[in-house]
């Protein structure tokens, strides 16, 4: 039994001694606990709280135990709806050394490891009894007993662990009652760890004046909940206020994941940090939280496809929740076709005629089909030789004619022709065999002395004119127009990957299957254990950039930038991620920035790369404004040149060539980077998106890449000049602050970039000719290195600047961003040109009007305070655009 000693009789409850009345509690309850929230059922949740015990929820005895009997007594009260309000009081503030123990029943604590208790009390101000007390407390304790027994409260007072001492905010008085007004108390207090099955609470009263209004006892949870798809269960908080738990998310119905996600359960009950993800599986997608089936005409092939989407034309679904779609009758799709293709009635081709046969070349002719599809787009005409399948060449064309040329003498080819209409390729025809005729020795020796000698004539005079030719072509980097029939495109492949005789070609990842056997084909597997990473030195779109350390065993250590792909990717992001590597290991060129091997076996995935010291180039230049000799900068874009030469010779286009996709070494080498699949620009800042719905970089993109999407070597060249004069103006942004619809608007009326402040007359030409609107006018590759190498050679032809009467912009008009050129103020000039925090400082150094301002220099302008390089130049460039203008008047290409 708690107590010791026995306890005094009972006094007689003094009459100045005010306690709250029963009904004045009432009245407290029902003001301050709102009807509402009086009456909340044991078990349930508040929020993330659930609780164990709440006194004002229990209909019938609380069978708590008052020792001694007069001490704590419960007030008998019921409120409006007739239910008990278990208040327990005391007040035995006259009598010395009081110890009154109130005990609760067994709480189980349904197996949470920390509990917490909300106590809700009035207390009497000792001040305000008369006679200054010496005996009255403001203060009782709270204590606990852990045990498995629900009978186990018969235990001694000292077995009872103290929580608190609890003292209150808020006390009363004699006036406040008089006022009706009572101070209810709230203290919260947790307990934990707890190790049994339940526990008792016991509140000791050492002579306060006390009514115990509420006691409830609960724990914290993080509720149940859905997130990525994945359902996560009701969580107990840990035993530790700080502990975080992690816990493990299952997939809901119909949905899947390499890897299961997971969240973490803070001690306050809050779901925190979700990693991964479920994806609705094939047939499946997304909507509120759940994977509901595809309907009946719609299908998802992937589950990290978003969405159902509609059967292809000539295709339908026969029951919900489909990952294809079947072809109607008569309707058919290749095996290797993806199953967005539509599904397309053969249109076979079956009158293939075979026209000039030569010993290397054999002609063909054949009549569009009687039904086609709708209308031929062109033909695709497949052939290898016979027995020779694997090594197959295509050729496409408009026409429904072709010569296969390059042939063997005296060998079977195969032909098949299928043609390709709006909604996709009918089937191929039949094969049909035709043979090359064979080199005739004895015809030869047949031939007259006479033909023979005009033919070794002819030859003759044909190979010293094809000589004279090249050799005079060889002495100059001149270029021309482009010969080859823009109509008629040839491929050749071998085991499925396209191949140029005599060239390393680039092979698309995305022909690969499995995109994993690409990574592997092209780069090599690092272990883990062989990288250092030192620092982050930047943030990529999968994750960070760092630098860091290389040690295979047998090789030199090499200082390496490693890219990371974050924790939580998706298959797709894993694949994008990987294609840059798949890509940059194909390539080996010194201007080409080098992979040296790839992480995968081991998270987090990595693409290790060589290091280079100075980081990307647009960067780099603006911090060394002013700090290189020509020599250098045309050194900086040779290099960039030969790299894109290498590209192009490859048959890779690049898609977003701009100098912060370059990146520089110690050395000054450029090397091009930046390399993906559909992604690079996705995570391009500079890509906007086009009225097609692509996402383009449009400052630095040919205008018939934006407009249709025609990406090619010679789009690339379009944006080598764009480099060209990023490095010549030390990274300044092309086109300015122009909007991007101006800069489409601009270059699609002919205007261009002004040439830079002291560019090269050299220079600024190859970059008029690199913007060429004709893209078969402008310079190849190999041109441009060639034409870089003579003016490195020839520095003394780098001296001719383009002066600055000659300087005459092309960006005038409304595109420019220098203005109109007719000003009335000198504030109207400053705002045009987004310089109008300089107004008050031109104005009063006695700037103040345009004739005044035509007079400034470089000087002048350090002198006025404007110290950042971009803006004296912004200001310089303006003044001598207006200087042109007044000059020259307007001159677009
Ligand atoms: O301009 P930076 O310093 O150069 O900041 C970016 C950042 O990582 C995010 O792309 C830098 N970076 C990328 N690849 C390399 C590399 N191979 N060597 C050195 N820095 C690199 C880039």
């Amino acid at each position: 039994m708690p107590g010791s000693g026995r306890p005094s009789p009972p006094p007689p409850r003094p009459p100045w001694v005010l306690l709250p009345s029963p009904a004045l509690l009432l009245l407290l309850l029902l003001v301050l606990l709102p009807g509402g929230t009086l009456r909340s059922g044991l078990d349930s949740a508040v929020g993330s709280e659930v609780n164990l015990l709440d006194s004002r929820s229990v209909m019938g005895d609380l069978g708590w135990i008052a020792y001694p009997k007069n001490g704590w007594e419960e007030i008998g009260e019921v409120d409006e709806n007739y239910a008990p309000i278990h208040t327990y009081q005391v007040c035995r503030v006259m009598e010395q050394s009081q110890n009154n123990w109130l005990l609760t029943s067994w709480i189980s604590n349904r197996g949470a490891s920390r509990i917490f208790i909300e106590l809700k009390f009035t207390l009497r101000d000792c001040n305000s009894l008369p006679g200054g007390l010496g005996t009255c407390k403001e203060t009782f304790n709270m204590y606990y007993f852990e045990t498995d027994d629900e009978d186990g409260r018969n235990v001694k007072e000292n077995q009872y662990i103290k929580i608190d001492t609890i003292a209150a905010d808020e006390s009363f008085t004699e006036l406040d009652l008089g006022d009706r007004v009572m101070k209810l108390n709230t203290e919260v207090r947790d307990v934990g760890p707890l190790t049994k099955k339940g526990f008792y609470l016991a509140f000791q009263d050492v002579g306060a004046c006390i009514a115990l209004v509420s006691v409830r006892v609960y724990y914290k949870k993080c509720p149940e909940v859905i997130r990525n798809l994945a359902i996560f269960p009701d969580t107990i908080t840990g035993a530790d206020s700080s502990q975080l738990l992690e816990v493990l998310g299952s997939c809901v119905n119909h949905s899947v994941t390499d890897e299961p996600p997971r969240m973490h359960c803070s001690a306050e009950g809050e779901w925190l940090v979700p990693i991964g993800k479920c994806m609705c599986k094939a047939g499946y997608e997304e909507k509120n939280n759940t994977c509901q089936a595809c309907q009946l005409g719609f299908f998802k092939d992937l589950p990290q496809s978003q969405r159902c989407t509609k059967c292809p034309p000539h295709s339908y679904t026969r029951e919900e929740a489909s990952t294809t779609c079947l072809c109607e009758e008569h309707y058919f799709r290749k095996d290797s076709d993806p199953p967005t293709m539509a599904c397309t009635t053969p249109s076979p081709i079956t009158n293939v005629k075979k026209g000039k046969v030569a010993k290397n070349s054999i002609s063909l002719s054949w009549q569009e089909p009687d039904r086609p599809n709708g209308i031929i787009l062109e033909y695709e005409i497949k052939y290898f030789e016979k027995d020779q399948e694997t090594s197959y060449t295509i050729i496409k064309s408009k026409e429904t004619k072709i010569t296969a040329d390059g042939l063997k003498p005296a060998s079977v080819y195969v032909f098949q022709i299928r043609a390709r209409t709006a909604a996709g390729y009918g089937g191929f025809s039949r094969r049909f065999e035709f043979e090359t005729s064979p080199v005739s020795v004895a015809a030869s020796s047949d031939q007259t002395q006479i033909p023979i000698i005009a033919v070794s004539v002819t030859v003759g005079v044909i190979l010293l004119a094809v000589v004279i030719g090249f050799l005079l072509s060889g002495r100059r980097c001149g270029y021309s127009k482009a010969k080859q029939d823009p109509e008629e495109e040839k491929m050749h492949f071998h085991n499925g990957h396209i191949k140029l005789p005599g060239v390393r070609t680039y092979i698309d990842p995305h022909t690969y299957e499995d995109p994993n056997q690409a990574v592997h084909e092209f780069a090599k597997e690092i272990e883990a254990s062989c990288i250092s990473i030192e620092r982050v030195i930047g943030a990529g779109e999968f994750g960070e950039v760092c630098s860091g350390r290389l040690k295979i065993p047998g090789k030199r250590e090499l200082p390496v930038a490693i890219k990371t792909l974050k924790v939580g990717y998706t298959e797709k992001q894993r694949r994008d991620f990987l294609g840059e590597a798949s890509i940059m290991g194909q390539f080996d060129h010194p201007n080409i920035i080098h992979l040296e091997g790839v992480v995968t076996k081991s998270k987090p995935v990595m693409i290790v790369t060589e290091y280079m010291e100075n980081g990307s180039l647009d960067t780099f230049l603006k911090k060394n404004d002013g700090q290189f000799t020509v020599i250098q900068l045309v050194g900086m874009l040779r290099g960039i040149a030969s790299g894109m030469k290498y590209l192009s010779d490859m048959g890779y286009v690049h898609r977003d060539l701009a100098a912060r996709n370059i990146l520089i070494n110690s050395n000054l080498v450029c090397k091009v980077s930046d390399f993906g699949l559909s992604r690079i620009l996705e995570d391009d800042p500079e890509a906007a998106y086009t009225t097609r719905g692509g996402k383009i970089p449009i400052r630095w993109t040919a205008p018939e890449a934006i407009a249709f999407r025609k990406f090619t070597s010679a789009s690339d060249v379009w944006s080598y000049g764009i480099v060209m004069w990023e490095v010549v103006s030390y990274g300044e942004r092309p086109y300015w602050e122009m909007t991007n619809q101006d800069v489409i608007k601009a270059v699609e009326e002919g205007y261009r970039l002004p040439s830079p402040m002291d560019c090269p007359a050299a220079l600024y030409q190859l970059m008029l000719d690199c913007w060429q609107k004709d893209r078969n006018s402008r310079p190849k590759f190999d041109e441009i290195v060639c034409i870089l190498d003579k003016l490195i050679r020839n520095p003394s032809s780098l001296k001719t600047l383009v002066n600055a009467s000659s300087r005459v912009s092309n960006l005038l008009g409304e595109h420019s961003p220098l203005g109109n050129g007719v000003y009335r103020s000198v504030g109207e000039w400053l705002e045009a040109i987004k310089m109008g925090r300089y107004t008050e400082i031109f104005m009063e150094n006695g700037y103040s009007s345009m004739d005044a301002v035509a007079q400034v220099t470089l000087e002048d302008l350090r002198r006025l305070g404007v110290t950042l390089v971009g803006h004296q130049k912004k200001i310089m460039n303006s003044l001598q655009e207006m200087k042109v203008q007044l000059v020259n008047g307007m001159v677009p290409l």
